[in-house]
């Protein structure tokens, strides 16, 4: 039990039910000139909710400190992403019938990655991202971005200008804020009469049946479930009008919310099918402590016979996912050598806590690495493909997660 209240509903108390230690914030990727100065670590404890079925973390890291101070996230660096985006936008574009007498808002807009899809047709778009380097790189791709955390003082604000949006989109970024009410409320204010929400963020179905519990970082204080957010929106007198499943980040969710009541099938079949399946209860979060725990000790179990038989292991993604497997798990250099990655900013830093140095994938063409762990396994189609030159020369990965298993 714990005396926090929901971030959704204010219940309490909590029913705690996973403790991953105390970890170094995941994206806080060190210089070596810091290597040798103290981390700061927070406990990360997972929680539900019995009132409301959202689940949570219980400490809250002050957001300036996870997302402005040196934030490395950059959206553009996978394909996947962009494909799955641009569809999402031409979806909305021809569903909406968006023009350039429309407005179409992005909260979390990083790099103007989804926006820019928007520019192109002429739609007048406005991006909200409080990373400073992200909303440089969106200003250059003709995004306009401002650089503050979202919430309703920002949305009566924009209102009081007379900007309302026909379309708000907010991809992994409502799991982002400790202020979730105040979230939802400006999505609320901020949306025209006739506009639409369109929130997408993983989904803890998936990440409790497919063990992903490096998901859980200290940048995601919530994980969603529809029930949760059914809940969530009708306090801010909006309805969850449709749900659609992809696999996107190891099983994510997008829901279609709006001021009008057009509760379509897909809502109902979901929640429906979470009822039947126990998101809405305790139970079905139980026993996930245990589950990630033999994970962890059959991961370690193989990493260490390799390394026995002589291999040499590397890893693939310098992603906050790692950060938390590599620190939970206690994956250091003994073990793996070094993490590869295609994001330029994070090159030449180490990831934070065990310090596995980050280099350029390009020198998995030169070191005769002949495992890699993949980190970022939600891009695992992309990056096996990827690294067509280094399987073809007898190199191999492991996935972490659902299980630790080896694929060629
Ligand atoms: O919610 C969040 C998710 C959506 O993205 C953010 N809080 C932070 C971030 O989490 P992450 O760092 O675990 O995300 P990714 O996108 O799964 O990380 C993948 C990492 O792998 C990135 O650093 C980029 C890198 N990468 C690569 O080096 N080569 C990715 C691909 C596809 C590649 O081909």
């Amino acid at each position: 039990m714990s005396d926090s209240a929901c971030r959704s509903c204010g219940s309490a108390p909590l029913d705690s039910f996973l403790s991953l230690g105390e970890t170094p914030l995941a994206d806080a990727l060190l210089r070596e000139e810091a290597l040798s100065q103290p981390e700061p670590r927070f406990p990360l404890e997972v929680a539900f909710c019995s009132r409301c079925a959202l689940v949570q973390i219980l400490e809250e890291v002050p957001p300036q400190k996870l997302f402005v101070d040196n934030y490395l996230y950059f959206s553009s660096f996978s394909d996947e992403l962009l494909r799955h985006t641009r569809e999402n936008a031409e979806r909305l574009i021809a569903e909406r019938g968006l023009d350039e007498n429309s407005l179409v808002v992005e909260i979390g807009s990083n790099d103007g990655y989804m926006l820019r899809n928007f520019v192109e047709r002429k739609i007048p778009v406005l991006g909200i991202d409080p990373a400073p380097d992200q909303a440089a790189a969106a200003a250059e791709a003709g995004v306009p971005t401002l650089t503050e955390f979202f919430g309703a003082d920002l949305a009566r604000r924009l209102v009081a200008e007379g900007r309302y949006a026909d379309v708000i989109i907010a991809n992994n970024v409502m799991a982002h804020t400790p202020e979730l009410n105040s979230f939802v409320e400006g999505i609320s204010v901020l949306l025209a009469d006739d506009g639409v929400a369109s929130i997408e963020n993983p989904s803890v179905r998936d990440l409790i049946d497919h063990a992903e519990f490096d998901t859980i970082y200290h940048e995601h204080f919530c994980y969603f479930s529809c029930t949760a957010i059914d809940n969530l929106v009708r306090r801010h007198g909006l309805s969850l009008n449709a749900v659609d499943h992809f696999p996107l980040h190891g099983g994510s969710l997008r829901w279609t919310v709006g001021r009008e009541v057009d509760v379509q099938p897909s809502a109902t079949a979901q929640l429906a099918s979470e009822r039947e399946a126990g998101l809405t209860e305790l139970g079905f979060y139980a026993e996930f402590g245990d589950r990630v725990e033999r994970i962890r000790d059959e991961l370690l179990e193989l990493l260490r016979r390799l390394r026995a038989e002589g291999n040499r292991i590397a890893a693939y993604g310098a992603a906050a996912k790692g950060s938390t497997l590599v620190n939970y798990v206690g994956i250091d250099t003994d073990l793996v050598e070094f993490v590869v990655d295609r994001n330029v900013h994070k090159q030449g830093l180490y990831m934070p806590g065990v310090h596995l140095p980050i280099r350029d994938p390009a020198v998995l063409l030169e070191e005769p690495v002949d495992y890699l762990l993949l980190l970022a396994w939600n891009f695992r189609d992309e990056i096996v493909a990827q690294q067509e030159a280094y399987r073809e020369r007898g190199g191999r990965f492991i996935v972490p997660v659902p299980r630790p298993e080896v694929i060629a």
